[in-house]
């Protein structure tokens, strides 16, 4: 029996941006209940919801300060139960985003453990003395707090303190909020950060560029051994799946992580093909480097998960296509990539309609704690204005955070009132509405290459074999059960000649029938 999970094409929703249901400039549970319709028609079969839980956004709601419920801007639990409802009746399962990492500082546990109240005194990690460890969001990752006279940890922001997971309250903590949404009927979490859990010591970290103590929590014993108890005690007795970020993880690492623990992981290396090891650091875009690091995860995992975005990750067409000279074709590519290669595929909100980067003329729009860090610690570390703003447009997240582009309307149909953040200028002609009316849109090619995809088990579940790679191009093979499905995609701006191809299911370039020379981003779905 092969699981729902392996055959669904999943759909990640960033509440605040996606539809604003009241005016308020903020997206809401019923503006996502307002759009399944479309989402069904889309052809997606699950909902990621980033946090949609109590929070004071430090981060965006990944600070959560009440597990059990839902943040005021975004509804009530009610309108929760419905959203389950209303996506069952269309066959659409939700999926919550867990983030148990940290807490935000206001949650009721951390500030009563900043008054040393039982039982919430070692809820966190707590020292006299920090060590050298750094945030993922540059700068020391300990804060003092007067009230205790101690430090405390945040691997990422101030406002996010980590939970001390040598506390077995806290493990018990976590499953029970994990069954109080399971109980409300949704089908699973997705699981932020999840292999830092457990801190193995707190010694001081070796010197390095970035994340400094790294060594001593990322994929540890304890860590393992948590996400075991987790799935024994909780996820076992739930039809339910697992995917978990996990930060800097290898393959072998993965293959640990979902062995009796998690389902599938989400892992970062392919998205280094335009960077060298942290974001910031930028390098121009290697198509072969993407395909190389895409074909080893097929190879060495057992279930993998796609994805091309996310709410931390730039545009997709921005970086690894040509928003301006290809912007449908590149945007098609990179969904045939998306859609056909083997391992759950998630697109984020925007992706289907070809969104671009933010088109942000000034630092005072931003608005994510993470590149205002970076921006002010590059400053201090005296970078140029010029590369600093170069680096924080390119990589900033924002870039994926603009509402989405619903019609050429004001504010792209996203809000009657001011959005929280700005609507990119181009929605005049990137959106759904055009898009929807267009059979050559990249909205309508999504929707047919799901369609593909959801009817193919090759495409679904068969197996992967790569058939040629080029600097430029990158060809392979899914099969199951003798019948046969070939891929190409060129991702560059140049015609590349290749082995003689034969006749399409799908193509970018509308054709029924390749030859030996693709197109500037041409990429075909291919009968074999
Ligand atoms: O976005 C990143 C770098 O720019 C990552 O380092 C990111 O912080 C890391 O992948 C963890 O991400 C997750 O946890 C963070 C949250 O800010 C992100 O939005 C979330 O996806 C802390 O909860
Ligand atoms: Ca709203």
């Amino acid at each position: 029996m092969i699981e729902w999970w392996k055959k669904r094409v999943v759909y990640q929703i960033y509440p605040r941006s996606f539809m604003d249901s009241n005016g308020d400039g903020i997206g809401d549970i019923q503006g996502i209940i307002s759009k399944l319709d479309v989402l069904h028609e889309l052809g997606v079969g699950i909902l990621w919801l980033s946090p949609v839980y109590c929070s004071p956004n430090e981060d965006n709601g990944y600070d959560i300060s009440d597990y059990r419920n839902i943040n005021p801007e975004y509804g009530t639990l009610a309108d929760m139960d419905e959203l389950i409802a209303e996506a069952s009746k269309r066959d659409i399962k939700i999926v919550m985003d867990l983030v148990v990492n940290h807490t935000s500082s206001q949650h009721e546990w951390f500030k009563k453990s900043c008054q040393g109240v039982e039982p919430y005194k070692d809820y966190y990690i707590w020292r006299k003395k920090p060590n050298n460890w750094t945030s993922f969001f540059g700068g020391k990752a300990w804060q003092y707090v007067e009230s205790r006279g101690e430090y405390y940890l945040h691997l990422f922001a101030k406002g996010q303190p980590d939970l001390n997971y040598d506390n077995p309250a806290v493990i018990e903590e976590v499953k029970g909020i994990m069954r109080f949404w399971l109980d409300r009927g949704i089908s699973g979490f997705r699981c932020d950060v999840i292999n830092i859990l457990h801190k193995t010591t707190l010694r001081n970290g070796r010197p390095r560029i970035a994340l400094v103590g790294r060594e001593h929590y990322l994929s540890q014993p304890g860590t393992h051994r948590i996400l075991k108890e987790l799935r024994k005690d909780v996820l076992s007795k739930y039809d339910c799946f697992t995917v978990g970020e996990s930060v800097m993880v290898t393959p072998k690492d993965a293959k640990q992580l979902c062995n009796g623990e998690l389902d599938m992981v989400f892992s970062f290396e392919h998205m280094n093909a335009d960077c060298f090891f942290i974001k910031w650091l930028l390098r121009k875009f290697s198509p072969i480097r993407l395909y190389k690091s895409l074909a080893k995860w097929e190879k060495k995992v057992k279930w993998n998960t796609i994805y091309l975005e996310n709410h931390d990750q730039p545009r997709s067409v921005s970086r690894f296509g040509d928003e301006k000279n290809h912007p449908i074709e590149s945007a098609k590519a990179l969904a045939v990539l998306l859609l056909t290669l083997k391992g759950t595929p998630f697109i984020f909100e925007g992706e289907e309609l070809g969104m671009t980067n933010f088109d942000m003329t000034s630092m005072d729009q931003l608005n994510d704690v993470e590149s205002k860090n970076v921006y002010s610690l590059a400053r201090k570390l005296r970078l140029s204005e010029n590369y600093c703003h170069k680096m924080i447009w390119q990589k900033s997240r924002d870039n994926a955070r603009t509402p989405m582009q619903w019609s050429a309307q004001k504010h792209g149909g996203f809000t009657t009132g001011t959005p929280w953040l700005k609507v990119n200028d181009n929605h005049t002609t990137i959106n759904f509405d055009c898009e929807h009316d267009d059979p050559n849109s990249v909205w309508s090619f999504y929707k047919e290459l799901i369609a593909l995809r959801n009817s193919t088990p090759a495409l679904q579940y068969g197996t992967f074999k790569v058939s040629f790679m080029t600097k430029n191009v990158f060809a392979y093979e899914r099969a199951f059960e003798g019948k046969k499905i070939g891929v190409i995609v060129n991702l560059s701006n140049k015609k590349q000649r290749v082995p003689c191809v034969g006749y399409t299911i799908m193509s970018n370039y509308g054709r029924t029938q390749l030859d030996c020379e693709l197109e500037p981003y041409e990429a075909a779905v291919l009968r074999r």
